[in-house]
């Protein structure tokens, strides 16, 4: 009967022993009569010997991401032979049989380095092969982890996790960068944003959560758009001080950032980025305020902008760690001009909105606001932003019906993965990202005739 197959992350309990591990070939050093290659599975990497002439042959034709299945005992490495670098560094595995279950094509690049080495379009373009190298299956390590913590703190604030649809009957964080669908003999769009859906679930049942896929049709080219994204948001009914929605959002943004940190410190290292300054208490600043410290810092006039730019966004976190060591600035009362219509206007200065949005190293991670919830309130404002009330009934019905004061925010997943990595772009942060010129593979390259999507109408 075959061995049971190990893992090898449980090969220490197996020294002196025979096991059976399956995985894919990483690297072949061939040296004639002798012969080894590293062996990856989803719990490690681990050297393999041959050191009979029959298996180091069979060693020496193998390919990188072969994958095969490979039985032999495992042993302990000299003084000399140990590898300092590698979790599994002291050990190896001396083959008796090797058998090959799948043999993959030639490498088109080096996938066998710490690091690899091809630009964004390469890194892309061959996805399916690229997320195999141990540094960028490490970014999406990440990425389950900050969801995981995102899931553990939103229950902790006593939120149901929701599932909310992605096609809706109208935009919902205003009207241009929608991709709207044939739907069957009617129109429909991709939501923007669970946040009607979430808002209405507040009446239901006070405290909701959900991780949703979000559209937006993005017309520019930037390093921190994706057209497809994903956010993580909670919503949250009975809402006596607007202060308790920034106490509930930087609990759960720092709280990710700072266990996910903690829990991966190994990936941190491999990316060379320093652990994250995690206050006790996040800064927190007005618009204005904010605005008036970019200008101090820059020379900048910045009393004409109605928001705060990518640049601003970079001075501000700047001050934030040299003033109050610090990664995180809660960013409050953006102008009501800008905002959604379902935010709502501050009642001392509706000028201003009960708003918000968390940067974290340089990049607005999170946005959200404290909602009107009078029904004749949000009409008007749906007007006044030219939103046509009609395309909203089953929304609006919510507001006719028993809503608390209440109030959320929504985190992107790909910019949190992002600025915690320190990656240049967040398509990185995107197992299959999507842009303007992407749906997995280039669109140039492979649609001749032009497709309905309205990326492309944008164009
Ligand atoms: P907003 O549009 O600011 O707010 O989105 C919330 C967060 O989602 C992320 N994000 C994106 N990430 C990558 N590519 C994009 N195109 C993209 N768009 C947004 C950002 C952003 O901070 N409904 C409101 C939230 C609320 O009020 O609760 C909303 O969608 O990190």
């Amino acid at each position: 009967m075959t061995k049971q197959r190990s893992l090898i992350r449980d090969c220490p309990q197996h020294i002196g022993q025979e096991a059976r591990l399956s995985g894919w070939v990483q690297t072949v050093r061939a040296h004639g009569k002798i012969a080894f290659f590293d062996l990856r599975d989803r719990s490690g990497i681990l050297q393999i010997g041959a050191f009979t002439p029959e298996l180091a042959k069979q060693v020496a034709d193998l390919h990188p991401q072969d994958v095969v299945s490979v039985t032999g005992i495992v042993k302990k490495r000299g003084e000399n032979y140990i590898n300092p670098d590698a979790v599994f560094g002291d050990m190896e595995l001396e083959a008796t049989r090797i058998i090959v279950l799948h043999r993959a094509l030639e490498m088109p690049f080096d996938m066998g380095g710490k690091e690899l080495h091809v630009e964004l379009p390469t890194l892309l373009d061959y996805r399916s092969l690229t997320l195999k190298h141990h540094k960028i299956s490490s970014i999406f390590i990440i990425q389950a982890a900050l969801a995981d913590q995102f899931r553990k703190l939103a229950r902790e604030l006593d939120c149901l996790e929701i599932f909310v649809p992605t096609i809706a009957a109208g935009a919902t964080e205003g009207g241009s960068e929608v991709f709207p669908i044939e739907y069957f003999e009617h129109r429909a769009f991709l939501t923007q944003s669970p946040q009607l859906y979430k808002q209405m679930l507040v009446g239901v049942f006070e405290r909701v959560f959900t991780i949703a896929k979000a559209y937006r049709a993005e017309p520019s080219v930037t390093t921190r758009h994706l057209t497809e994204a994903t956010q993580m948001d909670i919503e949250i009914g009975f809402i006596e001080k607007f202060e308790e929605l920034l106490d509930a959002l930087e609990f759960v943004g720092t709280g990710m950032i700072k266990n996910v940190s903690e829990q991966h410190g190994d990936i941190l290292k491999q990316f060379e980025v320093a652990m994250p300054l995690v206050p006790t208490t996040v800064p927190r600043l007005t618009f204005r305020k904010a605005q008036e410290i970019v200008s101090q810092r820059t020379g900048r006039d910045l009393s004409k902008e109605l928001d705060l730019n990518p640049e601003d966004e970079k001075e501000i976190c700047e001050w934030a760690k040299e003033k109050h060591k610090s990664d995180f600035v809660t960013i409050t009362h953006f102008p009501t001009k800008k905002r959604a219509f379902y935010t709502l206007p501050d009642p001392e200065n509706p000028e201003y909105s009960l708003s918000y949005d968390l940067l974290f190293r340089g990049l607005e991670i999170l946005s959200g606001s404290q909602r009107i919830h009078d029904y004749e309130q949000l009409v008007s404002a749906m007007k006044a932003k030219n939103v046509s009330p009609d395309n909203f009934a089953m929304y609006l019905m919510a507001f006719q019906y028993g809503m608390p004061p209440e109030g959320g925010f929504s985190f992107g997943l790909e910019r949190l993965t992002m600025k915690l990595l320190e990656l240049a772009n967040v398509r990185e942060a995107s197992l299959f990202p999507r842009d303007m010129e992407r749906v997995d593979m280039r669109l140039s390259l492979h649609n001749e005739e032009p497709t309905k999507t309205s990326g492309q109408k944008n164009q």
